[in-house]
């Protein structure tokens, strides 16, 4: 590319506000600070293997699972960043129990709410393979000048107005959407800037890759058992069988279907009978991404995962999503095969 033609994340930002004609910078200036936000953790995860970051703090979340301390160092991070963008008034995080209201003036008067997984992936960091922070932004319900409440987080998918992801991998890359298309920044460390390197993503309507772990066969309803038997048996029409792939950090496995085409599966298991993936941090900001991209994101039980009406911050969900031909199929098995 020639590099008087590189577009930076923030540059982007300003630019695509001009397509809205009653904003007012800030949607741009929270999505700005979510960018700094993802420098300071990109610094911590790639000293993860130099410095004694590593390793469990002790803690437990609020989902009964061990906490790393990069978790807590991304959490901390981002929270503080969309404190001071000051659009911000509340943000609901996988790793607190409840929802975190702003209190100074500034931040009551914020219009927007967060929900983010600020490290996904997290069993992942001391193996060195890659991870990512997810976060979905929704206009607040209460009136501003208050504190953000509960009633501010359980909004459906499709009231998200931008959702996005960062993935600390081989490089590390921000994707995000504002509901008019998607768009992929790769961090450039030497100038430290997000440069547009994805433009407009589109994911395939059909691919040749299904990502599920597994080793929890003997726990999947029949209807996901029947589809991946159905994802292994050759046709060439199809592409079949396709090639299973699966690093268990959701943000690459999705990133790569993505841009490649393909399905996630998270279905029900008998240790997680409602999925394991929670609605609001996970499911939903990937389901507007993989809509925004042409894509498709459903439940398996008849309901498109926007649809959804949240009933508790940590719900969690079945999740079926990737290349709308692939999820359209697998719903079909799950419809064909209701039980469990
Ligand atoms: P986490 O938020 O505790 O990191 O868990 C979520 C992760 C996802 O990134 C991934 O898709 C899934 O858990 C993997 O789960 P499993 O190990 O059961 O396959
Ligand atoms: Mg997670």
């Amino acid at each position: 590319m020639n590099k008087f033609k590189v577009v930076t994340l923030n540059e982007f930002i300003i630019k695509m506000q001009l397509d809205f004609p009653y904003a007012k910078g800030e949607l741009s200036n929270l999505l700005s600070h979510i960018g700094i936000a993802a420098k300071i953790v990109h610094r911590e995860v790639n000293k993860a293997g130099l410095v004694d970051i590593l390793g469990s703090q002790g803690s437990v979340n609020v989902q009964g699972e061990e906490v790393k301390k990069l978790d807590v160092f991304a959490d901390e991070h981002f929270i503080s960043a969309l404190k001071a963008s000051g659009e911000c008034c509340g943000i609901a995080s996988e790793e607190n129990d409840n929802i975190v209201s702003f209190d100074s003036e500034l931040a009551r008067d914020g219009k927007y709410i967060v929900t983010m997984d600020p490290l996904d992936g997290s069993s992942n960091i001391d193996v060195n393979v890659s991870i990512g922070t997810i976060f979905s932004i929704y206009r607040r319900q209460t009136p501003q000048g208050h504190k953000a409440e509960e009633i501010d987080f359980l909004q459906e998918g499709t009231r998200q107005v931008a959702a996005g992801y960062i993935i600390y991998g081989s490089s590390t890359m921000m994707v995000y959407s504002t509901g008019k298309g998607v768009n992929g920044f790769t961090l450039d460390p030497s100038i430290g800037e997000f440069c547009l390197s994805h433009p407009e993503i589109k994911t395939p309507s059909s691919g040749k890759i299904y990502s599920i772990n597994e080793g929890n066969y003997i726990k999947f309803p029949v209807g996901v058992k029947k589809y991946i038997k159905y994802c292994q048996e050759p046709d060439i029409q199809t592409s079949r069988p396709y090639s299973s792939r699966y690093i268990g950090s959701l943000v690459a496995d999705f990133h790569r279907n993505l841009l490649q085409g393909g399905i996630f599966l998270y279905p029900s298991t008998l240790s997680y009978p409602t999925g394991k993936l929670r609605l609001l941090y996970e499911c939903n900001p990937m389901a507007f991404i993989a809509e925004q991209a042409g894509g498709m994101a459903v439940d398996g039980l008849g309901n498109r995962i926007l649809d959804i009406k949240p009933d508790s911050l940590h719900q969690r969900v079945p999740f079926f999503v990737g290349s709308r031909k692939m999820v359209e199929i697998v719903d079909r098995f799950m419809r064909e095969n209701p039980e469990n």
